[in-house]
């Protein structure tokens, strides 16, 4: 069943609201042919990872899906059936009460951010009224397992990047494509998308001791100049390329969602961080090192350890020890050599790991999924 969904995002700071939001508009429109309309305040952050969009645009259409400026006065507009409220925005008032006049009320859903800590289950599908409006929202909370929202991401898209990373060729034109040439067969290939961190020289210098050819790949952003600075240098231009031994360091421009998605599947190994890039690492089937988005109070080391608490399994205890370590280094910005030596050299190990997880987050519920599911339930026994 086919009906009209609204998706507001405001863009808060970094790439994750918008990316999420637009990977969550595109799932919808293509695998659940939903009419989509994606009200975004920050159209400028937008464009870095969907570079076809007009900024300039207060109305336009990317792939059947409309985009509209969110500005401070909405235009005079019905409501969609199902609205969903996106990581932490607010609803305008004016629309809220649009919603309200309606005989038959939108589906209206508050979409969390991902935690894989266990109140999940316990809060996930909770439900609150308006304290003045005759609405109730219910909350979806993305999580791994059951009884959580679910991952975000595309099952027939991650098939068509796994057949496409298959395919002989595919990834050297891909890594061609980005300026990457004359790769070596056995060239380990990483990325490298991350916050602030001093912890990166210390994975430097390990990636240079390494005894194979190393290639790692830098999408332009706040990760560069720690790159840029282990280099001994001011700063690293988009399309640079830097050599030191057996590393070559290529400096890329920030790609747009899809490639970006590409470079997570090509590569051995992803650093990553925030929700978005850490959830498609996993389905990308891959090793990845994760810096979660910095809390004041602290609450990411403990998102770290939940997540960490389900990853392990399945690993060697010495295995489990070597990655929770090598995690901590990582988002404690120690510089720590050994521990990048050591993980490395269990690389193997932690890519057959990341395969069977990827296995088993498959059979855990995909959030595009549970929210149609909801939506189209709600709406054949609607509330007036
Ligand atoms: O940008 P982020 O740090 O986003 C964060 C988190 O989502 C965090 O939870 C949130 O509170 C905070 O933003 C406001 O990292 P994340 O989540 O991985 O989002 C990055 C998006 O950018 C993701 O959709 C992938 C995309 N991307 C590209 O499209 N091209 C690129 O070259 C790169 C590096 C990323």
């Amino acid at each position: 069943m086919k009906t009209r969904w609204d998706i507001f995002c405001t863009v808060i700071d970094n790439f994750g609201d918008i990316g999420i939001a637009w990977r969550l508009a595109r799932q919808l429109k293509d695998e659940f042919d939903q009419e989509v309309c994606l009200w975004v305040d920050d159209l400028v952050s937008f464009k870095r990872l969907e570079p076809r969009l007009n900024t300039d645009a207060v109305i336009q259409q990317i792939e059947g899906i409309d985009i509209r400026h969110w500005k401070e006065n909405l235009p005079e507009i019905e409501p969609a059936r199902v609205v969903i409220e996106a990581l932490a925005c607010h609803l305008p008032d004016a629309y809220l009460q649009k919603m309200a006049a309606m005989a038959v009320k939108p589906v209206w859903i508050n979409l969390e951010y991902l935690s894989a800590e266990e109140w999940v289950a316990e809060c996930h599908g909770l439900t609150s009224p308006h304290p003045r409006l005759p609405l109730t929202q219910t909350f979806f909370i993305p999580g791994f397992g059951p009884g959580t929202a679910g991952l975000l991401g595309s099952l027939r898209q991650h098939e068509e990047l796994a057949s496409w990373r298959d395919q002989p060729g595919e990834r050297a034109r891909f890594f061609s494509s980005l300026g990457i040439d004359s790769l070596p067969d056995q060239a380990l290939t990483i990325s490298l998308f991350a916050y602030d961190n001093p912890a990166i020289a210390g994975l430097l210098d390990a990636l240079a001791r390494l005894p194979q050819p190393t290639c790692l790949i830098v999408p332009e952003g706040k990760a560069s100049s720690r790159v840029a600075a282990w280099l001994g240098l001011v700063g690293l231009q988009s399309g640079q390329r830097v050599k030191r031994g057996q590393l070559a360091i290529h400096s890329i421009p920030f790609l747009d969602q899809v490639h970006y998605d590409r470079l997570l599947w090509a590569c051995d190994l992803n650093c990553v961080r925030g929700e978005d890039s850490f959830i498609q690492a996993q389905w990308a089937a891959r090793p990845m090192i994760w810096q979660p988005y910095v809390q004041e109070d602290g609450a990411h080391w403990k998102k770290l350890q939940a997540f960490l608490g389900l990853y392990q399994q399945g690993l060697e205890l010495e295995t489990a020890n070597l990655l929770a370590e090598a995690w901590r280094v990582w988002n404690a910005g120690e510089i720590n050599r050994e521990i990048w030596r050591e993980y490395l050299g269990n690389l193997p190990e932690f890519t057959c790991h990341a395969g069977r997880w990827e296995t088993r987050i498959k059979s855990w519920p995909n959030l595009a999924n549970e929210l149609v599911k909801f939506a189209l339930s709600k709406i054949q026994s609607p509330v007036f």
